[in-house]
């Protein structure tokens, strides 16, 4: 139950009537014009945050590079503590940005709880890691050599985040940044920027509290052309960017063309394969949540089914039945399973692939729309929809940020169901549901999925922080969160030691002077 309301929540966040867009960790200023933040839950205006400009910008780079130079030199169990703190005031601030989140992006209260609970995972779980910065030992073939290798501190990171997971992505970035003993330069959203300004008031705290450099955490705010400044800035040795595939294309090439390393999360058309083995109604509840949960626009959500034809007509009747009772409104409302798109411009491109899908031949077993008067005056509330269509269909390989489901047949065995689930040009997540055991390890072979998440009985969305996330092909390539996907923050040195009085050459060379 809630403890508050929204504009306690938003005091608790030091958010302001008008709030400067960019921070140097403890310094907050803008020079830019003002950016408005609409909710789309009701429309209305939350508040406004002045936008960085280019000078700004080097402000902000000067304070992040002169922090590293200190930071770096920070024990990492120390910069583990720093986190552990960070971690801490999360949860001390869940509700409020939890809440936060929720009415700025439009997601389900108990999504937005999550995301914040999702910061707080990365943060335990990179205090532990900030002790496990391992790098191997090798035998030398030289006698009397020693090789082994070190991690070190790579420099500034930069993080360009999307709207739908506001707050969580820049955390998973952060934490793993921060152990690693880098500094790091965030641009939110410009459909997101107060959960950005929120954030950065609570890392501020633990900055301050802890005398660290300020230039720990900075944060800029604009449109993509301050972005811009940050791919082609070879003072980043590494940009982190999530969100559509078009946008990524731009951010690799030019961190490319200065040869900087980028972290890709990008697009996704994840796929649940059924087989007539499925536990059918596991599959309608991961199949439902994955398609209508943050209303269709996590870049995990579920966009098609695979449904083997001897049991379609069962889990297509389960799923009509199921979205009869999907309950669209107030995301804040907690009796309410779906909230609104992020504004009318996502409404224009759900309401233009329904067209589009009908057009290519589609069966509309759910009907969409867009829903108006009472409790829907932000004009971003849309039904959840289901058509049959082909995995051929332009839209079907697209990814349109929306619930919109596509049901797609398949007959024999499992792999004509993986060739379909592989042919697209997305590959982020993928599942599928079966009992039996051949199917599903046959998906989990080299010759099954072919993206970076696949699971078993479970839907595509919803990953745990402590695995690898991220995915393949026009995804990006890009690993987050767990396992050793803190290696890219960090830069490696192989270093070979002669503690003898001669010099022999590596394979076997003699150079005699
Ligand atoms: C995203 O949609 O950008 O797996 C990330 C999930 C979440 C993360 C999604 N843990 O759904």
């Amino acid at each position: 139950a809630s403890q508050f309301g929204m504009n306690e929540a938003l005091e608790k966040l030091g958010i302001k009537t008008i709030n400067e867009g960019t921070s140097t960790g403890l310094e907050n200023f803008s020079s830019g014009e003002i950016l408005e933040s609409y909710s789309p839950v009701d429309g209305k205006l939350i508040a406004s945050v002045k936008m960085s400009t280019p000078q700004d910008y080097e402000k902000v780079m000067q304070a992040a590079t002169e922090a590293f130079k200190s930071f770096r030199l920070i024990p990492a169990p120390q910069r583990g503590e720093i986190v552990r703190q960070f971690g801490q005031k999360l949860r001390e601030n869940k509700e409020a940005l939890g809440k936060l989140v929720s009415y700025e992006m439009g997601k389900s209260l108990q999504e937005g709880y999550g995301e914040v609970q999702e910061m707080i995972d990365i943060c335990d779980f990179a205090v532990g890691l900030s002790r496990q910065l391992h790098g191997l030992t090798m035998h030398s073939e030289r006698p009397g050599h020693r090789m082994y290798e070190q991690y070190h501190s790579l420099g500034v990171v930069g993080i360009i985040s999307a709207f739908n997971f506001p707050v969580a992505v820049w955390s998973w970035n952060t934490a793993l940044a921060w152990i690693s003993g880098d500094v790091c330069v965030w641009k939110p959203s410009e459909k997101t920027p107060l959960c950005g300004i929120a954030c950065q008031n609570i890392i501020a705290q633990v900055i301050k509290e802890n005398n660290l450099p300020e230039g720990i955490s900075c944060l800029i705010n604009g449109d993509y052309k301050i972005g811009e400044l940050m791919t082609a800035d070879t003072r980043i040795p590494l940009v982190s960017a999530t969100g559509s595939t078009r946008m990524g294309k731009i951010v690799a090439q030019t961190v490319a063309g200065r040869l900087g390393k980028s972290l890709l999360e990008l697009g996704g058309n994840n796929a649940i394969i059924v087989t007539p083995d499925a536990d059918i109604k596991m599959t309608v509840i991961g199949a439902v949540f994955g398609a209508v949960g943050t209303a269709g626009q996590r870049c995990t959500s579920t966009r098609r089914l695979i449904i083997h034809e001897s049991i379609y007509d069962k889990v297509k009747d389960a799923l009509v039945a199921a979205y009869k009772q999907l309950r669209i409104g107030n995301p804040l409302d907690e009796n309410n399973h779906v909230g609104p798109l992020i504004d009318t411009h996502a409404v224009e491109m759900y309401s233009a692939s329904l067209k589009k899908v009908i057009d290519e031949g589609g069966n509309v077993l759910v009907e969409g729309g867009v829903l108006s008067g009472e409790g829907y005056e932000s004009g971003c509330y849309v039904k959840p929809a289901i058509a049959e269509a082909k995995n051929s269909y332009a839209i079907v390989q697209h990814e349109t940020f929306a619930p919109v489901l596509y049901l797609i047949k398949y007959s024999g065995d499992v792999d004509n169901a993986i060739e379909i689930q592989n042919g697209v040009g997305q590959g982020l997540s993928s599942a599928i549901m079966t009992n039996n055991l051949r199917e599903a390890e046959r998906f989990l072979s080299v010759v099954g999925s072919d993206c970076g998440i696949a699971n078993v009985n479970i839907g595509t969305s919803g990953a745990e922080i402590g695995g690898a996330f991220g995915g393949e092909k026009e995804t990006g390539g890009g690993r987050e969160s767990g396992s050793d996907a803190w290696k890219i923050y960090m830069r490696r040195q192989t270093n070979t030691i002669n503690y003898t009085t001669s010099l022999p050459l590596a394979q076997g060379i003699k150079f005699d002077l």
